[in-house]
């Protein structure tokens, strides 16, 4: 019984393992991959849309590519960039946001941002909202973004 269970744990452990989804492996490679920092969004009402703003910072030797995002309150999440065409600031959706191997890519007011569209509820200052990016490389990283008052750092956001 005894030798029984001394290989029999061994290889509990290695089904347990095994059985691990890809995410709850992620914390351990993420020293030398992708990190957000600093994420904030603007109070906005029901029904309405936000812009979520942070840094991809990349400390790996490999470039990466945001390619997805995901939020469980707006009814669509989007990648977007904004374009001046004239005098007009326009926002254009983006399929993938490349980032360097060894660097970083600002998402800020006037520039790229993530976008949320159609909220469920309300995103009130103080609060804050779950929002999921997908990696090519990294994978999924959930990041919980704190709403700050409408107008906060830089120019209010253009609407759709
Ligand atoms: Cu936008």
């Amino acid at each position: 019984m005894t030798l029984f269970r001394r290989l029999l744990a061994p290889a509990l452990l290695l089904a347990a393992a095994a059985a691990m989804p890809a995410w709850a492996q992620a914390p351990a490679t993420a020293p030398d991959g992708i990190a957000i920092e600093q994420p904030w969004t603007r109070a906005a009402i029901q029904g309405g849309t936000g812009g979520v703003f942070l840094t991809i910072r990349n400390a790996g030797t490999a470039p990466d590519r945001l390619v997805s995002v995901s939020s469980p309150l707006p009814r669509v999440t989007e990648l977007h960039t904004t374009l001046r065409d004239g005098d007009v600031m326009r926002m254009q959706q983006m399929q993938s946001i490349e980032v360097p191997a060894g660097g970083s890519v600002a998402l800020q007011p006037g520039g790229l941002h993530l976008m949320l569209i159609g909220l469920s509820a309300p995103l009130r200052p103080g609060e804050s909202v779950p929002v999921t990016l997908t990696f090519e490389k990294a994978g999924a990283i959930t990041v919980s973004v704190p709403v700050q008052a409408a107008g906060a750092r830089g120019a209010p956001h253009a609407g759709h």
